[in-house]
């Protein structure tokens, strides 16, 4: 890193907060949701779309595209000293079913817009900068989420990441062939000397306490624990209430205990059902079956453990009552994340070097940096987002908040790759 004297240089150094908002702008209208916001799942036409556009406009930036075997896109810009490990920047392209235009997408083309400012003010960086698009950070279509970061970090293997399948039973792999974007890189192999990922918040802190920016201290851990519960398909009009197997009121039961157990375990811990089926569904059938997705989520290790255990008693206890079988199947996992502290500090001293109002946070969303910060020092800059509303196609950040996040990331950047004076 380099000393501040430099840094100091860069003070008034800024992007250019309409080409950042054009961009988020003409993106959102790839994959339109049906509410004013982004349905551009993983791996859809929509999202190859997307991929498509994003590498256009970064060709024009002058970058050159490597691809993975995982479809991960790293777009980079030369430094310098091509030779020295590179900074990167980066976020998803791929958006929830009824996702915001924001999510995600701030990110990539945030990075963009760092590497369009530089090339516009003449800047020159030692190290070489790589923008990116990590495939399938939802986990909306093929779970878990975070998918090919969580390959590139090591986390997954890539058998296991091309053989997720998704309510159609189609696979992670066969939908990346076809829509060609596969690449022929072994994912992992690229050294990354620090990353950097800026994000909407995702909920309602930043904007209640009237801050500009949030500096990423910690991740919290999650669990998915996805539970089949297995009674007997039966007519809901002649079959007594004792002779009932009925896996729905077992689903009910379980839901009510998800939000007693989240409820115990605060402050900083949460729970819901997000996901879930009945089978065969028909209105004048007791359910025989249900599939449904819990996911627990606290900064406190302890916590996330004792929450899961507690779901996994009283999970038995009800199926027991009800003389259900249960099956319960992890289908996502990571413990809570501390990011960088070095690149933490890098975060908060750009932050306040533009006068901008800033506090710690912890970040209540997952993201493909908890897994990158497994391989290489890692740092997350957040912006506020209207009523913390996301996932949700109403979604809304402002040009402001979203500029101002983003000159913290140039100045980050440019404090990692060490300007060329
Ligand atoms: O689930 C998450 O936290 C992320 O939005 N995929
Ligand atoms: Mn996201
Ligand atoms: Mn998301």
């Amino acid at each position: 890193m380099q000393d501040d004297s430099a840094v100091m240089t860069a003070a008034n150094m800024t992007v250019d907060g309409d080409r950042l908002w054009d961009s988020l702008e003409r993106m959102a209208q790839v994959g339109p949701g049906i509410a004013g916001g982004n349905n551009r799942q993983t791996l859809t036409d929509e999202d190859a779309a997307g991929r498509a556009l994003f590498a256009e406009w970064c060709r024009d930036a002058g970058m050159t595209m490597g691809l993975d075997r995982m479809g991960n896109m790293f777009m980079r810009h030369e430094g310098t000293e091509p030779a020295l490990d590179p900074i990167y920047v980066g976020s998803h392209l791929d958006t929830q079913p009824t996702g915001g235009k924001y999510d995600g997408v701030l990110g990539v083309l945030a990075g963009l817009e760092v590497v369009r400012a530089i090339r516009d003010m003449g800047i020159r960086t030692r190290r070489p900068i790589v923008v990116v698009n990590w495939t399938n950070e939802e986990g909306a279509r093929f779970a878990p989420a975070m998918l090919a970061s969580g390959v590139f970090a090591g986390m997954h293997s890539e058998d296991y990441a091309n053989s997720r399948t998704d309510a159609e039973g189609k696979t992670f792999g066969a939908e990346l062939d076809r829509i060609g974007w596969r690449g022929d890189e072994v994912p992992g192999n690229r050294r990354i000397h620090a990353m950097f990922e800026y994000h909407i918040e995702q909920g309602p802190i930043l904007e209640a306490a009237g801050k500009q920016i949030g500096v990423v201290t910690h991740g919290q851990g999650l669990w998915w624990l996805e539970l089949t519960l297995t009674g007997k398909d039966a007519h809901t009009g002649s079959t007594p209430m004792a002779m009932r197997v009925n896996a729905g009121l077992g689903m009910a039961r379980i839901t009510e205990a998800v939000q007693r157990i989240a409820m115990a375990h605060q402050p900083d811990a949460v729970g819901a059902i997000g996901q879930a089926n009945l089978y065969p569904n028909s209105r004048n059938v007791i359910p025989g079956k249900a599939v449904f997705t819990i996911d627990f989520r606290t900064p406190d290790a302890a916590k996330l453990a004792s929450m899961r255990s507690m779901l996994e008693a009283e999970a038995a206890e009800i199926a027991k009552e009800l003389g259900l079988d249960l099956k319960i199947e992890v289908t996502g996992h990571f413990e809570p994340v501390a990011f960088d502290p070095t690149l933490v500090g890098k975060v908060r001293d750009a932050a306040k070097r533009l006068g901008l109002s800033h506090m710690d946070i912890v970040s209540g969303a997952g993201h493909d940096a908890c897994w990158i910060n497994q391989v290489a020092p890692t740092a997350m800059i957040f912006c506020p987002c209207v009523d913390g509303l996301s996932h949700n196609e109403a979604e809304e950040i402002s040009p402001e908040w979203a500029k101002a996040g983003c000159d913290v990331l140039l100045h980050a950047v440019l404090d990692a790759a060490e300007i060329v004076t």
